[in-house]
């Protein structure tokens, strides 16, 4: 018996198993036989009922992911190929170095993509730009495109704005009647603003009109009844990572726990998406250490990749990256780096992608991003907390735009096409990031941020931040309905 083989049958047995001869010789087989016994201990300490002998069964679903990284075979990657899922986009990686000229193609093609959407819309067709504007007309009506520039709030009730295109500028004041839509006026989103001239750099707003989805009609739909688990922010490695709590979820996505209802929606599920921060990385934020649990990146991943292959190999995973996880930090963001993450790129029912992704699920489109941008657009948006993080996103839908703010704390890099324009609007709209659940329904959309597996931090105590963990999102493919189960 080789080295391997011989610590992973002296592991199984040491711990009251028996193995049986066909699980044996699938562990001989196996290229790592002490990786695969790690998986099966690790799941048999969370089943609630444990076997007396290990058979083939058992191990066979834990050799999927019994390769090393960079061992994949190219033609093994397409689980996206697989008819199920197919990828709309998320695996790009565009480097931009950040230069004057990259800034400036970025916010033209920003303009022109949302201007496009805007006049889109029948009420909107005949809209121009801000800076069609001729110089010294009076009191004409203007229907006019603009990106946000500069906003001031006086104590008076108006708002003095900068709106821009791409060849000039013109200020616009919203008297106090319009006080609620002024304050809904993010920087650098795009809007139009009907209203007349009072000089021919100046506007009058009598009203403000936002990119907007219109309402949706569903083409594709699937007819059987199936569902996507929709989770984020499990934060594996952090000493807070709700392990527990994690492994009821684990348990019951296995078909093994939960009433009949519930266990149901397990048998019928397809698909796991997870919105990023997979693991708490390393280095993140400043003493970041003192609360990390398994402080090396690989070993992090490592640990992730074993719950994921306890989930049935029938279901397909999609991955994509948050702040947290082995990526660049700029949005958009390609996929997690497959030199930490290996043994979740081995992994057959895995679909790894960018941030953000679109992916189409047996005919249901879902627009995937960690959501970053909520740090930036909670406290900048009205009658929005980040107690009900939906409420946000439901603007990034009306904004079309994933991320509008510039500068402030979510990086983006400045690709010279922006694909943070929400250009498709999908059927499920999914985001994490914030730690707090919250499901909406919005002109058809379906609107989840999934909350998270990483009980409060230090440093969310001390901003008051109250996570939510362990509630988990679900959909129903067929009826579009959303649920959500708890494991808490
Ligand atoms: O972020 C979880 C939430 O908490 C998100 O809204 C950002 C915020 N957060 C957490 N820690 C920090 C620090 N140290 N600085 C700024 N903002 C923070 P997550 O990305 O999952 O940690
Ligand atoms: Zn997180
Ligand atoms: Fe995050």
């Amino acid at each position: 018996m080789g080295g391997s083989l011989k610590t992973a049958y002296e592991s199984i047995i040491g711990a009251g198993y028996q193995v049986s001869p066909e699980a044996f010789s699938l562990l001989e087989g196996s290229k790592s036989p002490e990786l695969v016994a790690g998986r099966l201990l690790k799941m048999l300490e969370i089943a609630p009922e444990k076997p007396f002998i290990i058979e083939g069964r058992h191990v066979e679903d834990l050799l999927d992911a019994d390769r090393r990284p960079g061992e994949m075979k190219q033609e093994e990657v397409p689980a996206v190929d697989a008819p199920s899922v197919r990828v709309i986009s998320g695996y790009q990686s565009v480097q931009i170095e950040g230069t004057i000229n990259d800034f400036k193609a970025h916010f033209i093609n920003r303009f022109e993509s949302l201007e496009r959407i805007l006049k889109s819309r029948a009420d909107l067709k005949d809209a121009t730009g801000v800076s069609s504007i001729i110089e010294g007309s009076k009191w004409r009506k203007v229907k006019i495109i603009g990106m946000v520039m500069s906003k001031r709030e006086f104590k008076t009730g108006s708002t003095l704005v900068t709106l821009e295109d791409t060849l000039g500028s013109v200020e616009v004041i919203f008297k106090s009647h319009l006080k609620e839509k002024a304050s809904r006026l993010l920087m650098d989103e795009v809007v139009c603003v009907l209203g007349f001239t009072k000089n021919g750099r100046s506007i009058i707003a009598e009203d403000a009109v936002w990119p907007e989805i219109s309402p949706k009609i569903r083409s594709a739909n699937s007819r059987k009844e199936e569902y996507a688990v929709m989770t984020s922010d499990l934060h594996i490695g952090s000493k807070l990572f709700m392990k527990e709590n994690f492994e009821s979820f684990i348990n019951w996505i296995r078909g093994e726990s939960g009433e009949e209802a519930t266990r149901e929606i397990a048998v019928k599920t397809k698909y796991l998406i997870i919105a990023g921060d997979l693991v708490d990385g390393v280095g993140v934020y400043p003493n970041q250490e003192e609360e990390l649990l398994v402080k090396d990146l690989n070993k992090q991943y490592e640990q992730a990749a074993e719950y994921l292959t306890m989930v049935p190999p029938n279901i397909k995973i999609i991955i994509i990256p948050g702040n947290h996880d082995a990526c660049r930090p700029t949005m958009p963001t390609p996929p997690i780096y497959k030199e930490y993450a290996g043994p979740i790129y081995s992994m057959k029912n895995v679909v790894m992608l960018g941030d953000p992704a679109y992916v189409d699920l047996d005919g249901v489109t879902f627009l995937l991003t960690h959501g970053r941008s909520l740090d930036d657009t909670i406290p900048a948006l009205p009658n929005c907390s980040f107690k009900e993080p939906q409420k946000a996103m439901v603007e990034l839908l009306r904004s079309r735009h994933l991320a509008p703010i510039y500068g402030e704390k979510t990086p983006l890099a400045p690709e010279h096409q922006d694909r943070l324009v929400i250009e498709t609007v999908p059927d499920v709209f999914q985001a994490g990031h914030v730690h707090t659940w919250g499901v909406t329904e919005y002109r058809g959309v379906i609107v989840a941020n999934c909350g998270t597996w990483q009980a409060q931090t230090n440093y969310q105590l001390s901003m008051g931040i109250e996570p939510m963990p362990g509630v988990v999102p679900v959909v129903n493919l067929a009826t579009f309905k959303a649920t959500t189960l708890k494991f808490v």
